[in-house]
């Protein structure tokens, strides 16, 4: 039996509207962390830190009016909006997601209502300015990123135990208030809405809040699409609320990690994104990436395709150096990303959960307007035979690569309902995809839904 909750959860299913649908098709998003935290770069008075460069503050233990100090080094003297936005683009993002404020606090934006903003800094760029400006001219929608948590303001409470942690939050939630309608009164181009930072009890303890944030958005911007990670509910229930309802307009917790195809296809109906770093776990940028293993490009292809395999987005960091530039190794994996996509592109964009049998050579995407099936191959069988077993009724007549749809692979049947599909040799350097062409019942192609 549903308990009746007031800030619980405000509509059933997926949203259908046209906002909505296209954050669905773009399904291959960027993310950028970019803030104070990229000058120390990881390294707190001559020691590397190798926890999330970010998150330098807190594991060095710098007090908030020492880490301020670091907007007196706000220099990027080489930023250069359009280039990000070149590269990203030919990279194949179709959304790109930024943070105007971290935990840090540092607003990437001139705030009225802070002065620990890039207006008090020597460099005074309105970097989110230039940014929705420059992505959005290319065709990418932009959303920002915003931390509740501030370890900078000084009514920022984790808990709120007293009369004057209580004050104390009614500001804060004022001062997010007005930030929150400056970015979009400022940039009435943003799409949506990420979240971070609403761990803590004193948000927990304010679900109600967390609910007017989402509707003031929404009332700001028709449209306006909102993270799950922003709600709690009644009890302090978060993403989902105490019926086990989605809440906000999509499920954002899948953060460097991805649901199983085992355990988790619930993920298939509901909006989802997930969100990865190139490192083990950095999203700011870092001087030392030898701290832990960096993920190859077919890597972040695998996660990508992962994502969109089982109907949900990725967005993929980068963490640009203080002054501005990308570093080599982000440059390269999006150059990288790019050739890969300029030929399977198709497969990703609009991608969606097909829900045949899971088989170990890979992924299957089926597309959400076409009725097109792509088998998307990244560990390649010793038999050079890939399986793919399809429902009852169901029947492959061709499969040809997306390197060059001329061309034609072999298919021969091993049981019922069950082919081989024969792969070229010789191996293959990159995730390798075959379109589908597929039958149904009565014969007629793409009927299989
Ligand atoms: O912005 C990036 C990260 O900095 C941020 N989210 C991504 C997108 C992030 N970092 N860590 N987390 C989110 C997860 C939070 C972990 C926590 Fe904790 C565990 C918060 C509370 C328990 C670490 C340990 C911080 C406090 C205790």
């Amino acid at each position: 039996e549903n308990e009746s909750l007031k800030y619980g959860s405000q509509y059933e299913g997926k949203r259908q509207d046209e906002a909505m649908q296209k954050f669905r098709e773009n399904r291959l998003g960027q993310f950028i962390h970019w803030g104070l935290y990229a000058i120390p770069g990881g390294k707190w008075d001559g020691k590397i830190y190798p926890g999330a460069a970010e998150w330098l503050q807190s594991w060095a233990d710098v007090p908030p009016e020492e880490w301020s100090k670091l907007i007196n080094q706000w220099n990027p003297d080489e930023f250069d909006a359009q280039e990000w936005a070149h590269m990203a683009k030919e990279a194949g993002f179709k959304y790109m997601t930024v943070t105007t404020k971290h935990h840090e606090g540092f607003c990437l934006w001139p705030s009225e209502y802070t002065d620990f903003d890039v207006a008090s800094a020597p460099n005074k760029t309105d970097i989110m300015g230039e940014l929705i400006d420059a992505y959005t001219k290319v065709g990418i929608d932009v959303y920002f990123y915003y931390s509740i948590l501030d370890w900078h303001h000084p009514d920022w409470r984790y808990d709120i135990k007293s009369e004057e942690d209580e004050q104390a939050f009614e500001r804060y939630k004022t001062y997010v208030d007005n930030q929150l309608t400056e970015l979009v009164e400022r940039y009435p181009e943003v799409k949506g809405f990420w979240f971070d930072g609403t761990w803590d009890k004193s948000v927990k303890k304010n679900g109600k809040w967390t609910l007017e944030i989402q509707q003031m958005l929404k009332s700001l911007k028709p449209g306006m699409i909102v993270n799950s990670r922003l709600r709690a509910d009644d009890h302090g229930s978060r993403h989902f609320d105490s019926n086990d309802k989605l809440m906000g307009d999509y499920e954002s917790g899948y953060e460097r990690r991805l649901p199983s195809f085992r355990e988790d296809t619930i993920v298939t109906t509901r909006d989802w994104e997930a969100v990865m770093t190139v490192p083990e776990n950095q999203w700011g940028y870092h001087q030392d990436w030898s701290v832990s293993h960096v993920k190859s490009t077919n890597e972040v292809l695998e996660w990508i395709t992962h994502s969109v395999a089982m109907g949900g987005n990725m967005l993929v960091n980068i963490g640009p150096k203080p002054d501005g530039t990308i570093r080599q190794q982000e440059k390269t994996l999006m150059k990288e990303i790019e050739q890969w996509m300029d030929i399977n592109g198709e497969a990703i964009y609009a991608g969606d959960y097909l829900g045949w049998e899971k088989q170990d050579w890979g992924y299957y995407i089926a597309d959400q307007k076409t009725n097109e099936v792509y088998a998307l191959v990244f560990n390649v069988p010793v038999t050079q035979k890939i399986t793919v077993a399809t429902p009852e009724g169901i029947s492959i007549e061709e499969a040809h690569p997306l390197k060059d749809e001329s061309e034609s692979l072999k298919i021969s049947e091993k049981g019922p309902n069950e082919v081989f599909i024969h792969l070229p040799q010789p191996m293959f350097e990159a995730p390798y995809v075959i379109k589908l062409k597929v039958s149904g019942k009565d014969g007629s192609k793409g009927t299989y839904r």
